[in-house]
C-alpha cells in the first residue's frame, strides 16, 4: 500500500497540509487518558469520560481500522489582537471545523480508490490526535502537552484519518524538550505539571469551555487581558521561534476589524451584532454570553 500513502500525502500537500504522517491504529496507548480522567483533570468536560472506550479502542469508531494518518495544518504565529484581550491564535480567523472538513472529504475519496473505508476527524472526534501524532513521528509531545515539531513547533491543528488499509507508518521521534521547562514557568495558573495539563486551571478551558459564570478567584485574576483562548506555554517555546514549515491559509487569519476592536466596544455589541461579526469563526460556537462574560468578569479591570 505504499502507492495510496504516495497518493494521499500528494494530495494532502496540494491541499495546504503542511505534514503528514501514519502511526498503526492498534498501537498501545497506556493509560495516561484513564489516568487523567481519575484525577479530575478534565474539570467540567464529562463527554471525555464518555468517550473514554471509543478513545481507547479505534476499531469502535471505524471496525477494521488498521492506520491512522495523521495531518498538520499551519495556523497564525502571531496574536492580532495582543493589546486589546487577547485571542488564541487558532481562533482568530474562520472556523477551521468548516476550513478543514471538505479537506478531509477530499482524501478520503483518495483512499478509496484504493479500497479504503475512511473516518475523519479534526478536533471533533473521540481519536487522541496528539498521541496518535507522535505515534506518526509528527513531532513529540512537550511539557506544554501539545505536539511539538522540530520544524515548525506547535502552532498547528491536528488532524486525523482512521482507514482500514495497511500504509506504511512512520517511526516516533525522540522528545527534545531536554531540561527546558520555559512551558510551565510561563503558564499563569500553573497548570501543567508533569508534562500534562490539569484542565481545571487551564485559562483556555476557563475562557472557552466552561459553563460557569466565574471561576476561582486565582484563575479569575489571571484571566484578565485573555478573551479567548491561552497561547502562554507556546509563546515562550523555542521551537515556536523558528521559521513556519508552510504558509499561513489567508481563511485563518483575523479580519481586521476584529483585531482593531477595543474590548469595551465588544462588550457593548448586542447579541445580533456579536452573531455578525464572529459569523464564521470558532469562537461563535462558544456563545455570545460566555463571550460576553470572558469581556466583563475575566477580562476589564474594575474601575480604581
Ligand atoms: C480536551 C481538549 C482540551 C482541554 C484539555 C487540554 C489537555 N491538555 O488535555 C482544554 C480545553 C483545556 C484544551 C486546551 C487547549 N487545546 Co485542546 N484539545 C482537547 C482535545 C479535544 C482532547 C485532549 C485530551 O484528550 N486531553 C487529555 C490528555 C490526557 O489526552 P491527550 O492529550 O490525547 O494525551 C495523550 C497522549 O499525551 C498520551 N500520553 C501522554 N503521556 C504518555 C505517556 C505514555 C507512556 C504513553 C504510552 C502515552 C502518553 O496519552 C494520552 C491519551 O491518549 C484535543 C483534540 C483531540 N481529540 O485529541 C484538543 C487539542 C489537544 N487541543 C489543541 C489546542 C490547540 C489547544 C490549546 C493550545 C488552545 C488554546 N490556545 O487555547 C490549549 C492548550 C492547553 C494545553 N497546554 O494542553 C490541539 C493541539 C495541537 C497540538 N499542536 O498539539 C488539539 C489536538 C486540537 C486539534 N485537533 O488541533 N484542549
Ligand atoms: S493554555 Fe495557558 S493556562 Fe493552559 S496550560 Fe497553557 S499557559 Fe497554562
Ligand atoms: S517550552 Fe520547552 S519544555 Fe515546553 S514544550 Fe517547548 S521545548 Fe518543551
Amino acid at each position: 500500500m505504499k502507492v495510496a500513502r504516495q497518493a494521499v500525502q500528494y494530495a494532502a500537500e496540494q491541499l495546504g497540509f503542511s505534514a503528514l504522517g501514519v502511526a498503526p491504529a492498534g498501537i498501545d496507548q497506556g493509560d495516561a487518558l484513564e489516568q487523567w480522567l481519575n484525577d479530575g483533570c478534565h474539570a467540567g468536560m464529562h463527554w471525555l469520560e464518555r468517550h473514554l472506550p471509543l478513545r481507547q479502542n479505534p476499531a469502535l469508531l471505524l471496525p477494521g481500522v488498521r492506520s491512522v494518518i495523521m495531518l498538520t495544518y499551519e495556523y497564525p504565529r502571531k496574536d492580532a489582537r495582543r493589546s486589546t484581550g487577547s485571542v488564541a491564535r487558532y481562533a482568530q480567523g474562520e472556523d477551521y471545523h468548516k476550513l478543514l472538513a471538505p479537506k478531509l472529504a477530499d482524501l478520503d475519496e483518495t483512499l478509496q480508490f484504493y479500497g479504503g473505508s475512511q473516518k475523519c476527524f479534526s478536533d471533533s472526534g473521540p481519536v487522541s490526535e496528539r498521541f496518535f501524532a507522535a505515534a506518526a513521528g509528527l513531532g513529540w509531545i512537550g511539557r506544554n502537552g501539545l505536539l511539538v515539531r522540530p520544524r515548525g513547533g506547535s502552532f498547528c491543528f491536528l488532524s486525523c484519518i482512521l482507514t482500514t488499509l495497511q500504509l506504511p507508518a512512520d517511526r516516533p521521534m525522540h522528545n527534545h524538550c531536554g531540561s527546558c521547562r520555559r512551558c510551565e514557568q510561563a503558564c499563569p495558573t500553573h497548570a501543567l505539571q508533569n508534562g500534562r495539563c490539569d484542565a481545571r486551571r487551564c485559562l483556555a478551558y476557563w475562557t472557552i469551555e466552561s459553563k460557569q459564570l466565574s471561576a476561582p478567584p486565582d484563575i479569575q485574576k489571571a484571566m484578565r487581558g485573555y478573551l479567548y483562548g491561552c497561547d502562554a506555554c507556546q509563546e515562550v517555546c523555542p521551537w515556536n521561534h523558528l521559521p513556519p514549515p508552510h504558509a499561513v491559509d489567508s481563511h485563518l487569519l483575523m479580519p481586521a476589524r476584529m483585531a482593531a476592536m477595543p474590548q469595551d466596544e465588544l462588550a457593548g455589541l448586542r447579541v445580533n451584532e456579536w452573531g455578525h461579526l464572529l459569523s464564521s469563526s470558532p469562537m461563535q460556537r462558544t456563545g455570545s454570553d460566555h463571550l460576553q462574560r470572558n469581556i466583563r468578569s475575566f477580562s476589564v479591570r474594575p474601575p480604581s
